[in-house]
């Protein structure tokens, strides 16, 4: 059974299992609760030779006083002519699932990969990846579940899950990311879509972004 295949039925019916391969990186998500705590990390984005930081910020929620339902964003902070700079480039959504600082365009820096969740079983939520360039972050591959990708025939508008990763390519220094989305089909329970979609972003020095390389849908036995 291939990785992802392991992955995907690990992860219907809500069985959840951490699971990591060395070319294929997968986040994989754990259950919201809404705040978590600071994630702070410190790498050269934009390959100045000086290091900027990302860190993950508490957002309230109006209306709501227990701070365990805190929403989370994701920031950096750079220094820009001399000035602090601060600009959010995730979120917000219940909680940091992932957050990473890798080279993945092959250019100079490292672009930050986060995966952030929300809803009681995390099932739902975004993943992007976000370069710093010029003081400003760019998105170069940016997925919410609320725009997933177009719905394959039989399903019913809904999915009940993704994952997002970035898997290495064979002869160059980027990186590809890997979009998996699970749709349901008319009936089937919100957590167990059986329509597996992957989408793998290819990015584009020209364009500055990922781009859909292709798409692949399978079909696996109804769930009722
Ligand atoms: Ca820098």
């Amino acid at each position: 059974m291939r990785l992802w295949a392991l992955a995907w039925a690990l992860d219907c019916c809500a069985m959840r299992r951490p699971l990591l391969g060395t070319a294929f990186l997968l986040a994989f998500a754990a259950p919201a609760l809404g705040w978590l705590g600071p994630t702070e990390k410190h790498a050269d984005l934009d390959g100045d030779g000086s290091a900027e930081t990302v860190k993950t910020v508490r957002i309230p929620v109006p209306g709501v006083t227990d701070q365990h339902f805190d929403q989370t964003a994701v920031e950096i902070d750079a220094t820009c002519k001399g000035a602090p700079v601060t600009k959010r480039i995730a979120g917000p959504q219940d909680n940091l699932v992932l957050m990473r600082v890798r080279n993945a365009d092959g250019r100079k820096g490292r672009q930050v990969f986060v995966d952030l969740r929300s809803g009681a079983a995390a099932r739902l939520g975004e993943a992007r990846v976000v370069a710093w360039r010029h003081c400003k972050p760019r998105q170069l591959f940016r997925y919410k579940t609320d725009h997933h990708t177009r719905t394959p025939r039989g399903g019913n508008g809904d999915i009940s899950g993704f994952q997002a990763g970035y898997r290495k390519r064979k002869r160059s220094p980027r990186l590809d990311v890997v979009l998996k989305e699970q749709f349901l089909r008319k009936g089937e329970p919100l957590c167990c879509g059986s329509i597996r979609k992957t989408t793998i972003w290819r990015y584009s020095a020209a364009r500055d972004r990922y781009f859909r390389l292709s798409s692949k849908v399978r079909y696996g036995k109804p769930v009722r």
